[in-house]
């Protein structure tokens, strides 16, 4: 067996796919082997998320990352030598009784995410594994591996595109597809019909932060209108072939108690709010709506959620921030059906982990998720592959940011031929 006593932690300044400083962590073990993993950084972020810690002040416009790549080397490290690399629950317990906070506001969830998700990258390389495969082997997950369900962006919008579309993502799940290779060049034609689409009508601005079309478009329902007409000149049949999924990060929308369209200029209560979505999901191939209602409406969120029961997956994000705690208690009240899963909200490896557990014990789905300003970091991927999630949410098809992600799981699935089973179909809530 090799040795997984870790011999250094290091922390070093790197850069985002927004050209903000993140923290990467290398995790050095006994045996030579070592881990790498950088944290990424949202935009549209839930209040219950674990600090991403920066330094504040003037330079970077007051988000460099010296103290926490400090606390990397200075609180971190210390407390983690001599640990064992394969004993992740230790590694991260060990850190939250360090970090002595509800948010991980002294250390840093940033902080803590990468050295956590390097200490499992450090623990595979020692066991001479894939990060995926050796997750799973440590879960007991077994039968054949599971590619999961793209869900990719088309139009972005929200605060991810200077709020000139209100609803952040306008995605593309490509649900005919019968491999993770196939959804990729489904959404590949989808994206560049989108793009014609858009340069034809002279609406192109751009590309967004996560690199879906950044489109002057009048109404929301226009976007909506736009993707299906994207996936009818890509030639696939809409809601059998390629389906489309909206987050509409609706806490980014609350003003005084309403939600704020500012594309159409118009404020809607919660019941008018949800009535829209609703009829959106009514009118269009519409198979998943996340954040239909903002993370201080939980209510609204149970109504929606009771109202769209089989029509569409119901995903939270801001409102589940990656907790399992929150999973039980919005379950509870019939609020969601699926859980965002984003690593560096929980801002450790096991508590991402059991907040998949909690999703799967109230019967929920749950997505992996990237965030808006992400790096070459692919440890999403393995986190998905490894634990059996079924659904990934990467940002577009544009950008290596993203495409690095969308890559590697195509070579995974290259790899395993026949081991390998693609989550093809819908996503599994809406047949509950
Ligand atoms: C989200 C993510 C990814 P951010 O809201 O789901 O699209 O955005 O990372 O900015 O929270
Ligand atoms: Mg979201």
């Amino acid at each position: 067996m090799p040795n997984t006593a870790i011999e250094s932690v290091t922390g070093l300044c790197v850069w985002d796919s927004r050209g903000r400083p993140t923290v990467e962590a290398c995790v050095r073990l006994a045996c030579g082997a070592e881990g790498r993993a950088i944290a990424p950084a949202g935009a549209s972020t839930g209040s219950g998320e674990a600090v991403d810690l920066r330094d504040g002040g003037h330079a970077l416009g007051g988000l460099g990352v010296a103290r926490a790549v400090a606390n990397v080397a200075e609180g971190i490290a210390p407390a983690l030598a001599g640990m064992d690399a394969d004993d992740q629950e230790a590694i991260d317990a060990a850190m939250i009784e360090l970090d002595g906070t509800a948010n991980k506001g002294r250390l840093g969830g940033n902080a803590m995410i990468a050295v956590s998700m390097a200490v499992a990258h450090a623990a595979a390389a020692a066991h001479d594994q894939p990060l995926w495969r050796y997750l799973r082997a440590r879960e007991g997950v077994d039968g054949a591996v599971v590619l999961p369900m793209p869900e990719i962006q088309i139009f972005g919008g929200g605060a991810h595109a200077g709020r000139r579309v209100d609803v952040q993502d306008f995605m593309a799940m490509p649900i005919g597809a019968e491999s993770f290779a196939e959804a990729c060049v489904m959404t590949a034609e989808v994206y560049r019909a989108a793009g014609a689409i858009m340069g034809k009508r002279g609406k192109l601005m751009g590309v967004a932060d996560e690199g879906g079309f950044w489109p002057a478009f009048d109404t929301n329902e226009e976007a909506i209108e736009a993707l299906l007409e994207a996936i009818e000149k890509a030639g696939f049949v809409p809601g059998e072939e390629v389906a489309i999924s909206l987050d509409i990060a609706a806490s980014e929308l609350h003003r005084d108690g309403l939600y704020s369209l500012g594309l159409e200029k118009r404020a809607l209560d919660s019941d008018a709010m949800a009535a829209m979505v609703l009829d959106w999901v009514n009118r269009y191939p519409i198979v998943s709506v996340e954040d239909p209602l903002g993370e201080h409406d939980p209510d609204g969120l149970a109504r929606f959620t009771a109202a769209a029961l089989g029509r569409v997956q119901v995903v939270g994000d801001d409102a589940v921030v990656t907790s399992a705690a929150r999973i039980a208690a919005l379950a509870a009240r019939g609020a969601c059906n699926t859980a965002l899963i984003k690593p560096n909200q929980a801002g450790t490896l096991s508590e991402t982990l059991a907040a998949v557990k909690a999703a799967r014990a109230e019967g929920w789905g749950a997505i992996v998720s990237a965030r808006s300003g992400e790096t070459e970091d692919v440890t999403i991927v393995h986190l998905a592959l490894g634990w059996g999630v079924e659904q990934l949410k990467v940002g577009s098809f544009a950008r290596s940011e993203r495409i690095a992600k969308w890559n590697e799981a195509i070579r995974i699935e290259d790899a395993l031929g026949q081991g390998a089973r693609f989550a093809t179909g819908l996503p599994f809530p809406l047949s509950q």
